[in-house]
């Protein structure tokens, strides 16, 4: 899925490797690279973004050696890209959980994303991670669209020794996650972890 994305990165840092770090060099090397990028679905001004970045950082930059210039470049490469996807944002969902205990109400996650990114698979991870702490979780398959998704899940949570709420395909997600809360409202289960059919953030209809 990402292998255009991989060889677009990797063809820029080979390309700039050859070059002296200067901005009239970077240029014409960047400007393509923007392409590939939005070639690539990366948002036009995210793919500005991280060409601005890469010409700033490495104009004028001295080097002496090539290989110390092929790390500089991927160095700089790498921190842009995460600074480009990490948020302020930052959640403390162990707090979170916590606070939610307290209250005694369930704390929701939902999980929504791209086709195969890893959603069940984060899943079963934290329910693994969470159980391991001492609390309760008990997962809900909203995903009734894809095939195999509610046997996928559901053989986490055998393995992983918690109980999933499921309802056939075809049916209603929603009506899904609301049994679910419904189900750790009444046991007193501290986490609930729902999973979704994979989708495009573009496509309103399903994210909502
Ligand atoms: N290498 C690696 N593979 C992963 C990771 N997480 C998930 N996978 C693999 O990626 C594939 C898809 O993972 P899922 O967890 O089923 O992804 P999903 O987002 O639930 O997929 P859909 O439900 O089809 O949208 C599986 O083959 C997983 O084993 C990870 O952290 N690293
Ligand atoms: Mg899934």
């Amino acid at each position: 899925m990402f292998e255009k994305l991989k060889s677009g990165l990797s063809g820029l840092v080979n390309k700039i490797t050859t070059t002296e770090l200067k901005a009239e060099n970077l240029r014409p090397i960047l400007a393509e690279f923007k392409i590939n990028l939005i070639e690539n679905d990366v948002a036009v001004p995210v793919a500005e973004r991280i060409c601005e970045e890469m010409e700033k950082r490495l104009d004028g930059v001295q080097v002496k050696r090539l290989e110390d210039r092929k790390k500089i470049v991927r160095e700089n490469l790498r921190e842009i890209l995460l600074e480009t996807m990490l948020t302020n944002d930052k959640i403390d969902m162990l707090k979170a959980i916590e606070e939610k205990r307290r209250r005694g109400e369930p704390f929701v996650i939902v999980f929504v994303g791209i086709n195969g990114t890893g959603k069940t698979t984060t899943i079963a991870k934290i329910a693994n991670f969470l159980t391991r702490k001492g609390y309760s979780v008990v997962l809900a398959c909203s995903d009734t669209y894809r095939a195999g998704s509610i046997e996928q899940l559901e053989e986490h949570a055998k393995r992983l020794g918690v109980k999933m709420v499921k309802h056939k395909y075809g049916a209603d997600p929603a009506a899904v996650a609301y049994d679910t809360i419904s189900h750790a409202k009444a046991h007193g289960i501290n986490v609930v972890l729902i999973d979704t059919a994979g989708r495009i953030q573009t496509n309103r209809n399903l994210m909502n």
